[in-house]
Formats: C-alpha cells, sequence, structure tokens
C-alpha cells in the first residue's frame, strides 16, 4: 500500500466535517484547502479540475498506481477512503459482509434542502418547505426507532462505522431545519454518543469552527441566516448580470 497523500478541499459544512471526521477516525495525515464558498470559489476554474460538479468536499490523492486520483460526492469519498485505509476495519466493515451492505443501505435526510426553503429562499415557499421538513422528520424517526429498537449504540452495530458519520454531519445541524432534536430522545443520545468521540470533535472544526455552537444561540442563528439570505441573493444576482452579458 501506497502512503497516504492526501489534500482535503473543504468549506464548512455538514457534507465536508463528514470527511474530516472520517480521516480523523482513520488517524490519517492530511493536508486541508480551505475552499471559500463565500466568494464561490467551489465554482473556479482550478476546482472545477479536481470535482467537475462544482461541489465540496473533494480529496486528491497518490493512487496505488503512483498517480493522482481525485474523488469527490462525500460518500464516494468515504467509501473510497475505508476500502482503500481502513485494513483493520476501524470504521466499516468488509465487503461481502452483512453489516457492509448495512453501512451502505443507510438513508440520509433531505436536509439541505429543508434548509435552503426553510432559510434562504428568496419568496415564500411553504409548500415546498414543509415538504422537506416532514421528510427529515419522518427520517430522524426512522433512526430512532431504529437506534431505541436495536439497543445498539450506533446505527449498524455497537460500533461507529462512515453511516454515522455520514447521517451525524446533518442531524447534528437539525436545528438550521427547525427540528428539535429532544423530539427524537434516542437519536439526541446517539448525536451526543458521537460528539464525545474525540475524533469527531477535532474533525467536525475543519477547515474552521463548527457550527453547532451557533444553533444553540437565537441571536447567532439570526445573525447566520441574515448572511446566508444575503449571500444567495447576490449569487442570483451575479447569475442573472452574466445571463445579460450573454
Ligand atoms: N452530494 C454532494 C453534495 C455536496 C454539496 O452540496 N456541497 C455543498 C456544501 S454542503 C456545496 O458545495 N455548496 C456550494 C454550492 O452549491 O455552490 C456530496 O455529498 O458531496
Amino acid at each position: 500500500m501506497s502512503d497516504p497523500n492526501i489534500t482535503l478541499y473543504t468549506g464548512q459544512s455538514p457534507n465536508g466535517v463528514k470527511i474530516s471526521i472520517t480521516l480523523e477516525e482513520l488517524g490519517l495525515p492530511y493536508t486541508v484547502r480551505k475552499v471559500d464558498m463565500i466568494a464561490n470559489e467551489q465554482k473556479s476554474a482550478w476546482f472545477a479540475e479536481i470535482n467537475p460538479n462544482a461541489r465540496i468536499p473533494a480529496i486528491t490523492d497518490t493512487f496505488e498506481d503512483g498517480k493522482e486520483i481525485r474523488v469527490f460526492e462525500s460518500g464516494s469519498i468515504m467509501q473510497y477512503l475505508v476500502s482503500r485505509y481502513d485494513k483493520d476495519s476501524k470504521i466499516s466493515y468488509p465487503v461481502g459482509t452483512r453489516a457492509h451492505v448495512e453501512v451502505s443501505r443507510t438513508p440520509g435526510p433531505p436536509q439541505g434542502q429543508a434548509n435552503h426553503f426553510l432559510r434562504y429562499a428568496k419568496d415564500d415557499h411553504e409548500y415546498a418547505a414543509a415538504r422537506y421538513q416532514d421528510e427529515v422528520k419522518r427520517l430522524y424517526g426512522v433512526l430512532d426507532k431504529h437506534l431505541r429498537d436495536s439497543g445498539y449504540d450506533y446505527l449498524v452495530s455497537d460500533k461507529c462505522t462512515i453511516a454515522d458519520i455520514a447521517h451525524w454531519g446533518w442531524i447534528t445541524l437539525s436545528r438550521w431545519a427547525k427540528v428539535e432534536l429532544s423530539d427524537f430522545p434516542t437519536l439526541k443520545i446517539w448525536e451526543e454518543r458521537m460528539l464525545a468521540r474525540p475524533a469527531v470533535e477535532k474533525g467536525r472544526h475543519v477547515p474552521e469552527k463548527h457550527h453547532r455552537e451557533i444553533l444553540q444561540d437565537p441571536n447567532l442563528m439570526e445573525e447566520f441566516e441574515k448572511r446566508g439570505k444575503a449571500f444567495y441573493r447576490k449569487k442570483e444576482k451575479e447569475a442573472a448580470e452574466a445571463e445579460d452579458e450573454a
């Protein structure tokens, strides 16, 4: 196995922290290149070479053949990292086992869409906001029941896996989708159990301070929402101007 040579391209976001937490759990060395999402750096030409879909997170690494490999989509990156570097099955299970199938089949909540319609959208989109928020709540209910019925500490077993890491990135920020975790008591205990892991604590603050604490303070939340709204209006204005020029 060649040595890891990983650069993580990321911004502070639920999808981004999935990767920094995975890297911390695996104890892998990595370099962080912050992608400035406020400046729309994810849309720049240099980043399109790494992820043509223009979204964070992405990684580069040196592959087994000695050449660079570029991986994007948070789920694919996590799969890549464990298949290549988690030889002791610290946060995964070997391919071909029942538990491996269980890790890959866990559903993720459509929380990014709920956040958008609840916090940032230009006009009032009551129907869309309710639809996505209801789906987030429904999935939280499924996970809460699963944890309660199974009695497991984590989603697949008593071992934390990439399924937990992928969900935690979103669920820890449930309040942003106006969903209270206290309505899902077993999921809340799981969220806190994850937070207590040293790798989660370290990885969540990459490339900068995590947003969980902001969501405990109504004033900070209001400020954060204002900034988010302003960001989207600016983006829309720039897109309209670019269209006019074309
Ligand atoms: N399905 C992708 C979603 C990636 C994604 O939506 N990233 C967001 C941050 S969480 C992003 O880059 N947003 C900036 C943009 O859309 O321009 C994944 O799982 O990696």
